[in-house]
C-alpha cells in the first residue's frame, strides 16, 4: 500500500462530501472547441479535445487558435445554475487538458486563455465564484502527464513511435523537468487563486513514476488539506478509484468509485457528434452506478462561445427534474445490500431506508426476496402521502423472506419510479444468491469463489466486476445458491468476448461448449464495455434446495489476449 500523506480518518473526513454528492458536471472546455472536431475542412475521426494529436496539428499551428478563442458568450452563473438545476454536486472542468492549454490565469506559463486570448478574462475565477455562491463544489482537471505543447510532457506527436499517440512516451529526466517546471506550479496556482477546491481531478498518468504520483498527491493535500485527489494520480495513490471512461461495473465494487461519462461520445466539443444518448439511459446509468456505490460524473463540452449545447442542457434539466422529486434515493445513498442486479432495476440503502429504483414497472404486484428487516412503511417517492400496502412472510423450510407491495398499475415516472422502504430496523438481508421470483438465476462473477486449476494463475476480479487476467485453462469459478422453482432453464454467460472453451456444472449436470455469441446485451452498460450473451444449452433443475453452479475454462481463445471475462452465468426459465 502507498505510503500514506494522511491518515484514514482524513481521507474518509475529505470524501464525506463527495460521497454525499453522488452526482456531478465534468466539463471539457478549451481551445479544441474552436476546430470542433475538424481541421481545415477534414473531420478529424476521435475526441474533441484530442484534435492536436489525432489530426497531427503541429504546435506553432495549433497555438494560433488562442488568438480567436474568445467565448464571449461564457457566463460562469449560467453553467453553475445548469448544474445546480440538473442535481450535481461538483464540478470538475479541465483547468488544463492533454493540449496543454492553461484555461486559467497561470504566471509560471504565458500559454493561457489570460495572457495568450482575446478574452483576456479567468473563467476559473468566475466559475470559483459563482460555485461558492451556488454550495457547488469546484473541482479542476489537470492532465499531470500527458501535455502536447509543454517541454518534457508527455505524449508530443515527434516523441511517440511512429507519430501514433497509442503510445505516448517522454524520455523521463525531460518529464522530471515538466513536472517541476509546468505541473507543480500550476496545481499550486490552482490550489491558491481560487479558494477551496473540492478535487484535483488528474488524468492518464502516462509513464509517472510512483514516487512521482505520490509528490503530486502529496502537493495537494499540503496545500488544501480537504482537497480531494481522484485515482487517476497514478498507482492507485489517490484518495478514491476512477472508473473507466463510461465504464459501468458489473456489481457492488468495494471502496469509494467514480465513472466520468459522455453526454454522446465526446468530452470536448464536436460540432457533428449528435449521438446524444437518451434521458432514459442516462437515468438508468445515474441509478445503476448509484446501485453500486460510484458517483456519476457527467460531461458538458462547451462550444468555443462559451455555451452549453442545447441538447445537454435539455438532457440535463430532465435529470434534474427527476432528481428534485427522487434525489433522495440517490445523494448520500450506500451500494445496494443484495447480492445481485435486477431485471427490474435498482437498489439503493441509506440509514433505515431501501430505494428501489424501478427502470422496468412491474405492475400492480411486486415481490422481491431476501429481505430480513421488518418494514414499517411503503409510499412512492413521487407521492410520498399516498402508503403502499405490504405484506412481509418467511417460509421457515426454505428459509425464504417475502415482500410483497400492492403497486399501482401504472409507474409513477416514465423513466425511473421510485418506491421508498422504510425499516423498523437497519439494513438486513440474505445475501445468499436466490431464485428470483420470475425464476431467474443470476450468478455473478463478482460472488463466485474463484479456484485456480493446477498450475493456473487464477483469474481476478477487476473494478469493473468481471473476471481479468483469466488466460490459462483450468481455473473456475464456484457458486452455490438457492433454488425453489423447479424446471427447465437456459443457460446463458455473459462474457466480452466469444470463442473460449468452457464447461459449466450445474448440480450434476454437465455442459460444454465454445463460446459464440447469441446476441449483444442491450443494457446501456455495454455501450462502451461490450458484452455478449452466449447460449450453452439447458437444464433441468428439479426438487428445491441450495445447488452448486460451476463455470472452468476448458480453452482460452489465443487470439484474444485479454482473457475469458466474464461478467455473469444466468438460468432463465426456459418459458420466460
Ligand atoms: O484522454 C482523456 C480524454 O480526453 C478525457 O479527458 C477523458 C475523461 O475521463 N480522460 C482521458 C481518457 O481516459
Amino acid at each position: 500500500m502507498a505510503s500514506c500523506s494522511s491518515s484514514s480518518k482524513q481521507k474518509k473526513d475529505r470524501l464525506a462530501w463527495w460521497r454525499e454528492a453522488r452526482f456531478g458536471m465534468f466539463i471539457h472546455w478549451g481551445l479544441y472547441a474552436l476546430p470542433a472536431g475538424i481541421w481545415k475542412g477534414r473531420e478529424i475521426e476521435g475526441l474533441g479535445e484530442w484534435i492536436m494529436r489525432n489530426g497531427k496539428i503541429p504546435i506553432p499551428e495549433y497555438e494560433q487558435l488562442a488568438k480567436q478563442f474568445n467565448p464571449v458568450k461564457f457566463n460562469a452563473e449560467e453553467w453553475v445554475g445548469l448544474a445546480k438545476r440538473a442535481g450535481m454536486k461538483y464540478i470538475g472542468i479541465t483547468a488544463k487538458h492533454h493540449d496543454g492549454f492553461a484555461m486559467f490565469r497561470s504566471p509560471c506559463n504565458p500559454y493561457n486563455i489570460v495572457a495568450a486570448t482575446p478574452f483576456h478574462r479567468d473563467p476559473m475565477k468566475e466559475l470559483a465564484e459563482a460555485c461558492h455562491k451556488a454550495g457547488i463544489r469546484l473541482c479542476f482537471y489537470y492532465s499531470q502527464a500527458q501535455d502536447w505543447h509543454a517541454p518534457g510532457g508527455a505524449g508530443k506527436i515527434e516523441e511517440c513511435e511512429g507519430g501514433s499517440w497509442s503510445k505516448p512516451t517522454v524520455a523521463p529526466e525531460a518529464f522530471g523537468h515538466y513536472l517541476e517546471e509546468i505541473a507543480k506550479p500550476q496545481i499550486t496556482e490552482l490550489l491558491t487563486q481560487y479558494g477551496p477546491v473540492g478535487l484535483i481531478w488528474f488524468d492518464t498518468p502516462v509513464a509517472i513514476t510512483r514516487d512521482q504520483s505520490l509528490a503530486l498527491r502529496d502537493l495537494v493535500h499540503r496545500l488544501q488539506p480537504d482537497c480531494l485527489v481522484n485515482g487517476r494520480v497514478g498507482h492507485d495513490v489517490g484518495d478514491y478509484g476512477s472508473l473507466g471512461d463510461n465504464q459501468i461495473p458489473v456489481g457492488r465494487v468495494a471502496g469509494d468509485w467514480e465513472t466520468p461519462a459522455t453526454l454522446n461520445d465526446t468530452w470536448g466539443y464536436r460540432k457533428n457528434d449528435h449521438n446524444w444518448k437518451p434521458v432514459k439511459n442516462l437515468l438508468y446509468l445515474l441509478v445503476d452506478l448509484a446501485s453500486k456505490g460510484v458517483n456519476y460524473l457527467l460531461n458538458v463540452g462547451p462550444t468555443a462561445e462559451g455555451v452549453i449545447p442545447t441538447p445537454s442542457v435539455e438532457r440535463l434539466e430532465a435529470i434534474g427534474r427527476w432528481m428534485a422529486v427522487n434525489g433522495e434515493a440517490i445523494y448520500g445513498t450506500q451500494a445496494s445490500p443484495f447480492p445481485c442486479e435486477f431485471e427490474w432495476g435498482r437498489v439503493t440503502q441509506k440509514d433505515k431506508t431501501l430505494f428501489l429504483l424501478f427502470t422496468r414497472w412491474p405492475g400492480k404486484t411486486f415481490q422481491i426476496y431476501g429481505l430480513r428487516s421488518k418494514v414499517k412503511r411503503v409510499v412512492l417517492l413521487a407521492a410520498r402521502a399516498a402508503t403502499i400496502p405490504f405484506r412481509q412472510t418467511h417460509d421457515k423450510n426454505q428459509d425464504r423472506h417475502v415482500l410483497e407491495l400492492d403497486l399501482p398499475a401504472a409507474p409513477s415516472d416514465e423513466y425511473v419510479s421510485v418506491v421508498k422502504l422504510e425499516l423498523a430496523g437497519k439494513v438486513d438481508v440474505d445475501e445468499s444468491l436466490l431464485q428470483q421470483p420470475d425464476g431467474l438465476i443470476v450468478l455473478p462473477a463478482y460472488r463466485a469463489i474463484i479456484h485456480s486449476g493446477a498450475g493456473a494463475e487464477p483469474p481476478v476480479i477487476g473494478s469493473g466486476g468481471m473476471t481479468e487476467r483469466w488466460t490459462k485453462p483450468g481455473a473456475s469459478l464456484d457458486w452455490t445458491f438457492k433454488q425453489w422453482s423447479p424446471g427447465r432453464f437456459r443457460v446463458e454467460l455473459l462474457t466480452r468476448t466469444s470463442d473460449h472453451e468452457v464447461e459449466v456444472k450445474i448440480g450434476k449436470q454437465v455442459l460444454r461448449a465454445v463460446l459464440v455469441k447469441a446476441a449483444d446485451s442491450n443494457s446501456p452498460r455495454s455501450q462502451y464495455f461490450k458484452e455478449v450473451i452466449n447460449l450453452l444449452g439447458t437444464v433441468e433443475l428439479t426438487g428445491s434446495g441450495s445447488l452448486n453452479a460451476s463455470l472452468t475454462a476448458l480453452a482460452l481463445n489465443p487470439q484474444d489476449s485479454g482473457g475469458l471475462k466474464v461478467s455473469e452465468l444466468r438460468l432463465v426459465p426456459e418459458q420466460k
